[in-house]
């Protein structure tokens, strides 16, 4: 085991030192572009965590191998699809170890109901092994996770990291931002396309409450209903049709909201009115939010577009939730309802800003910045000298 990790480190140097030279390639390659376009973004990757080893078939190395990737729906040549500098194999292992960490924890020697949701059953065993990389002392045994609802339970029984459970030691290492493990009794990987799918997650963010579930048929899961996504233009076959990690109602949420506060307010001594603005209904009143307790003024916004002739009130209650990335809410002055979201974005004239979700990139925005300049050539270089290195060195 322990050359096993020699040989993982010195595929790491070398996967470093093949990216150093790659840049420099790419700087002298690109020079005479200038323009100001900047390689620093990439360089300089370092891995904080001696947890977090090379994993094998990971060519954006973000510690998601590409089978992986490709079965859990992630892009195996981007390794952070949610653009917040943390590798998405990284965070994904770190979410699912909080995840867990919360599960109902049920005892099969008393006589509580079976829950329909995702499960776990402790299976402590008598003895305990040592993780490589830290020393620390867990248990050599683990967890059971079970889910009726998706009929499935972890591990699978040939499960080669552990056919009974999966094992503390996994549980260590997950929380230390890695899928595999090594240890004195276990090595091996978590199976993550199973796990994912029992513990219904599939992204790396962590739940807030305020996103109510939606009422009415949606398909893909992604808190957008079915009839909204066809009213709006949205892919209602995709919970995350830009591939940023996030579901796409909640993204559309914020997004709305960030648009909203951003409207002019509407000003009847000003000298001229914004074709799209808001105009203040505040009431002398508070609201208060059925999930955190915040309160709101129990008032609204009314958002217009004279252009399109068309307006909608906003509660501020709505802002708040929309702000938490639901586009239903729930407060004890409107009480429960929801956005009419394929209105409201059809007036803010949805999407604003590049990246806002339906964004339109031209096929040459490599970088998908909505410009087409020297630093989409610039990335794209550097891209094809990084693959053209890994393929000769294979
Ligand atoms: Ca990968
Ligand atoms: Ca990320
Ligand atoms: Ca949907
Ligand atoms: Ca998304
Ligand atoms: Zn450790
Ligand atoms: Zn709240």
């Amino acid at each position: 085991m322990r050359r096993l990790r020699r040989a993982h480190q010195r595929q790491a140097q070398k996967r470093n030192k093949l990216r150093q030279r790659a840049i420099a390639a790419g700087t002298a390659a690109v020079i005479t572009l200038g323009a100001g376009a900047g390689l620093s973004k990439s360089a300089g990757v370092s891995t904080p965590d001696g947890h977090q080893m090379p994993v094998s078939q990971d060519a954006d190395g973000d510690l998601l191998g590409a089978a992986e990737e490709i079965a859990i729906g992630y892009l195996p040549f981007n390794s952070d699809q949610n653009r917040n500098t943390v590798s998405d194999g990284v965070e994904l292992a770190q979410h699912c170890a909080a995840v867990i960490d919360k599960l109902y924890l049920y005892n099969p020697d008393t006589k509580m109901p079976i829950p329909y949701g995702p499960y776990k059953i402790r299976r402590a065993l008598f003895g305990s092994e040592l993780c490589d990389i830290c020393g620390q002392k867990v248990n050599m045994g683990g967890i059971e996770i079970f889910n009726p609802r998706v009929e499935l339970q972890y591990p699978d029984p040939n499960d080669p990291l552990d056919a009974v459970l999966l094992p503390d030691l996994a549980l260590h290492y997950m929380e230390h931002g890695s899928f595999d493990c090594f240890g004195d009794v276990h090595q091996g990987r978590v199976d993550v396309p199973r796990l994912l799918r029992i513990l219904e997650t599939r992204y790396p963010y962590d739940p807030n409450d305020h996103r109510l579930p939606v009422d009415g048929a949606d398909l893909d899961g992604d808190l957008l209903r079915d009839t909204e996504e066809l009213a709006s233009g949205y892919n209602l076959y995709d919970a995350d049709q830009d591939d940023d990690l996030t579901a796409d109602g909640i993204e559309l949420a914020g997004q709305c909201a960030r648009a909203i506060d951003s409207l002019p307010v509407f000003d009847p001594n000003g000298p001229e009115i914004d074709a799209l603005h808001k105009v203040s209904f505040m009431q002398r009143g508070i609201e208060h939010c059925d999930i955190c307790g915040a309160t709101v003024n129990m008032g609204y916004w009314q958002v217009t577009n004279l252009r399109l002739g068309l307006s909608t009130d906003v509660p501020v209650l709505a802002l708040h939730y929309m702000g938490h990335g639901s586009l239903s809410y729930a407060g004890d002055v409107h009480g429960t309802g929801r956005v009419d979201i394929p209105l409201l974005v059809k007036i803010l004239e949805m999407p604003r800003r590049c990246g806002d979700l339906g964004t339109i990139y031209l096929p040459s925005d490599t970088n998908k910045d909505c410009r087409v300049d020297s630093a989409d050539l610039l990335e794209l270089v550097e891209r094809w000298l990084e693959d053209a290195e890994i393929n000769r060195d294979r």
